[in-house]
């Protein structure tokens, strides 16, 4: 069934894909943006692999080669509640995907500025969100993506469940009770810190004014390319490979391609969870078509499709290419070795077929070479 749905943040690596899938699949697609990440980009001095086309380029080709409507609104949602509230009252959308954040983990602990304003824009962009579903009355399913780094890297042994977690709280009166309480992990930036504090609010709002939500924790996601941003060579997304912006994966295989090492933070022994680009389309659908219903008002899902440690990514791409690895000092705060054991079945209970790093990182290495080749010739 076609749905009117809203992305925040879809001028974004995952933003635009996840805007493309959902209007190729028939949905009546708006995005919000305020091409933040691009002026940060110009701040830094950095670009992505490739050149983007500005969102109205894009929204333009999509309209060309798909005959679909994307809509799009220049707007700084933390900061113009009074345009993100005449949208969503215009729109009324079933569905708000949010994925409108300052991301980087290093950029967050970077200055004072960086820690101010990432808390700032990202708590401020979930709780405007949330206010203006209360104040205009919506039913919309807000889908989150947040991050599976909220829980910390030391899992005490455990496999950590998805959704709260069973506690026993021992009271200064010496009884106990039994809770469903959000796990309480040690998010290692202030970035992850301010997707902790997401949860909360959207545990405030689900209870007492019954917001639907569902928050998807995302491991870090690699690929260059889905379906539909292949149509058409100015659709395809951002890609970051600096330091900053760019993600382990993605960062390695382009190492890789232009004759450098591979740089391996510390150890490597630093265990995390992944996920492919193209799966991260899939689980905004799935999520999308399975609403949070009846009393389940705040649905907490683990979205990564398999864990490793960073030496061994390295290892892999380092087999696939003849790239030689480095070991550099590690210039984040972070443990170096963690086991991480988390439970990820939910979505691939509701219909995801994972795409592993055995069955995709050839190709992609392949897909990365070529996007050099051409990144050299811009
Ligand atoms: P991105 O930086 O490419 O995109 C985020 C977009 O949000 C940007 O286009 C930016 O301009 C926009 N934005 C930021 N603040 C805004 C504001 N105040 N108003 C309007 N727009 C705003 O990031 P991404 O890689 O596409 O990540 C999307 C989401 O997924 C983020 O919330 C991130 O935390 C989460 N996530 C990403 C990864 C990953 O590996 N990329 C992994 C896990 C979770
Ligand atoms: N790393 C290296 N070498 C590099 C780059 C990174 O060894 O050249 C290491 C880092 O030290 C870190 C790990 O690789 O231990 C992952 O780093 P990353 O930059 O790929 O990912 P991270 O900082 O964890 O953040 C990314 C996204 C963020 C998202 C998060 C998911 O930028 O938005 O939320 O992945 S997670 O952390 O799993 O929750």
């Amino acid at each position: 069934m076609s749905k009117s749905v809203l992305v925040l943040g879809g001028d974004g690596y995952c933003g635009w894909p996840i805007a493309l899938s959902l209007s190729e699949a028939g949905h009546d697609v708006t995005i919000i943006d305020n091409l933040s990440r691009r002026r940060i980009d110009d701040a830094l001095g950095y670009r992505p692999l490739l050149p983007i086309a500005s969102p109205g380029e894009r929204c333009g080709i999509w309209k060309s080669v798909s005959d679909r409507t994307i809509g799009f609104h220049h707007i700084d949602i933390a900061q113009d509640y009074d345009r993100l509230r005449a949208v969503l009252a215009d729109l009324q959308p079933s569905a708000i995907v949010h994925l409108a954040a300052q991301r980087s983990a290093p950029y967050s602990v970077s200055s004072p500025s960086a820690r101010r304003y990432t808390v700032t824009n990202n708590l401020g962009v979930t709780h405007a969100l949330l206010v203006a579903l209360v104040d205009l009355g919506l039913d919309s399913h807000l889908i989150h993506l947040g991050s599976i780094g909220v829980l910390g890297y030391t899992t005490a042994g455990l496999e950590l469940p998805e959704g709260k977690v069973a506690a026993t709280i021992h009271g200064a009166d010496g009884r106990c009770a039994e809770m469903n309480i959000l796990y309480p992990g040690k998010p290692v930036s202030i970035y992850h810190m301010s997707k902790a504090m997401d949860q909360v609010l959207f545990e405030q709002y689900a209870r007492d004014e019954g917001v639907r939500i569902t928050d998807l924790n995302q491991g870090i996601v690699w690929g260059s390319s889905t379906m539909t941003t292949e149509r058409h060579p100015e659709l395809r997304t951002r890609l970051d490979v600096d330091s900053i912006y760019g993600t382990v994966v993605n960062r390695f295989l382009v190492q890789a391609a232009t004759g450098q090492n591979i740089s391996v933070y510390g150890t490597g022994g630093q265990t995390r969870g992944f996920i492919h680009l193209r799966d991260v389309i899939r689980c905004v659908e799935l999520v999308l078509n399975s609403e949070a219903r009846g009393s389940e008002r705040f649905r907490l899902i683990n979205q990564i499709t398999e864990t490793l440690s960073i030496r061994e990514l390295a290892q892999k791409v380092g087999a696939l290419t003849g790239a030689p690895i480095e070991y550099r000092e590690n210039p984040r705060q972070e443990p170096e070795e963690n086991e991480f054991h988390v439970a990820h079945m939910t979505l691939q209970d509701l219909g995801l077929r994972p795409t592993l790093f055995a069955d995709q990182l050839a190709q992609e290495a392949e897909t990365m070479r070529r996007a050099c080749t051409a990144s050299m010739a811009v």
